[in-house]
């Protein structure tokens, strides 16, 4: 597989994941897996939302300043805002200050009494970074933190995204230009990295609160429970909420537990809960890591109109700047 089809695996996961959640955003588990299971899994509405609207707006930051930059990027989000895209109280609050002219410095940390937000709206929206620097660990770091306090001057959100784009680097190492192996040797090479993933994040995370989650991951991938237990483990021990460290856990374990794209999406909004969120985030790590291929059609297909191409077209460019930087 080439590193350009995990690129666009990646952007286009978070779409597809995006707008298959969206309908049950808020929903219990087992409503989410009722609503779905009666439409077969079909992509009942294309339309997207924040998660992927922000997401095109990093990528198109990063590629047109050829890295950060925080006014660049506080324009760009004001620029793409759509309220119908449905956005988090906080950010709606910083964009606002933002389009007042309050500095992109400063605004993120006038929100939840001036420690800022630890909502998952900066880890949502993060995939291009962790395509982008891929193969520099605390580059990566740096810029998830600044792409980050745009919004959410919170420890806990910046680190959140700083994992996030790590576990999409991380995918991107994987199996790249990888020829002919049988269905057994993959599978079974795809546990071994998947292994050394989570060990690679629990080393990179510094906050407690993650590096317990990602612990208790490794004891849940260990456990071979039926998906009923799973998923009732996986909302008890990991959350399936708002917050970035009830949420970015769960992405990753419905990345690290499940066999193909498809499955992961299936059990990441089975979950209920911010049901477009986590299955954006687990759309960017599984189709970084099975690659744009990996994608059911259908689900592509049913996607809002123009959004697959222009997402392509973000991959490719950044796939270019990669080459630079
Ligand atoms: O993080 P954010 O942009 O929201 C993203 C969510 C995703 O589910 C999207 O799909 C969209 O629906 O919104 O927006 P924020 O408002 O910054 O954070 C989300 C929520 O996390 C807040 O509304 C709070 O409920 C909670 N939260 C906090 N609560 C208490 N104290 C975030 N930070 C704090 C805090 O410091
Ligand atoms: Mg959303
Ligand atoms: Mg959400």
């Amino acid at each position: 597989m080439s590193l350009l089809e995990k690129f666009r695996g990646a952007l286009l996961g978070v779409a597809v994941g995006d707008a298959l959640g969206a309908p049950v955003e808020g929903f219990d588990g087992e409503s989410a897996r009722r609503f779905y299971e009666k439409h077969g899994w079909k992509m009942v509405s294309g339309k997207y939302t924040d998660d992927t609207e922000m997401t095109i707006g990093v990528a198109e930051s990063l590629i047109a300043c050829k890295g950060f930059n925080g006014a660049h990027l506080a324009q760009q989000f004001l620029r793409n805002y759509n309220e119908s895209r449905g956005y988090g109280p906080g950010t709606r609050e910083v964009l606002k200050m933002l389009s007042e002219g309050v500095s992109w410095k400063e605004a993120s940390r006038k929100i939840f009494g001036g420690e800022g937000s630890y909502g998952n709206g900066a880890a949502m929206r993060i995939a291009p970074v962790g395509l982008l620097y891929h193969e520099n660990a605390e580059k990566l770091r740096e810029v998830a933190f600044k792409v980050s306090e745009i919004t959410h001057a919170h420890e806990l959100a910046k680190e959140g995204a700083a994992l996030l784009a790590f576990a999409v680097a991380l995918a991107c190492r994987y199996g790249c230009n990888r020829y002919t192996v049988s269905a057994e040797e993959e599978e079974e090479e795809a546990g071994e990295t998947k292994r050394e993933m989570l060990r690679s994040l629990h080393a990179f995370a510094r906050h407690r609160i993650y590096k317990e989650k990602l612990a208790r991951i490794e004891a849940l991938l260990h456990a071979k429970e039926d998906e009923e237990e799973a998923r009732k483990r996986a909302v008890s021990e990991l959350g399936n909420g708002e917050a970035a460290f009830n949420s970015v856990p769960t992405a990753i374990f419905s990345f690290l537990r499940s066999h193909d794209f498809r499955e992961s999406i299936v059990f990441a909004i089975s979950l209920g809960g911010d049901t477009d969120t986590i299955a954006a985030m687990t759309g960017a790590v599984s189709g970084a890591f099975y690659g744009e291929r990996s994608i059911p059609r259908e689900w592509l297909e049913s996607l809002e109109s123009g959004v697959v191409a222009y997402l392509t077209k973000l991959a490719e460019d950044l796939y270019e700047l990669s080459k630079e930087i």
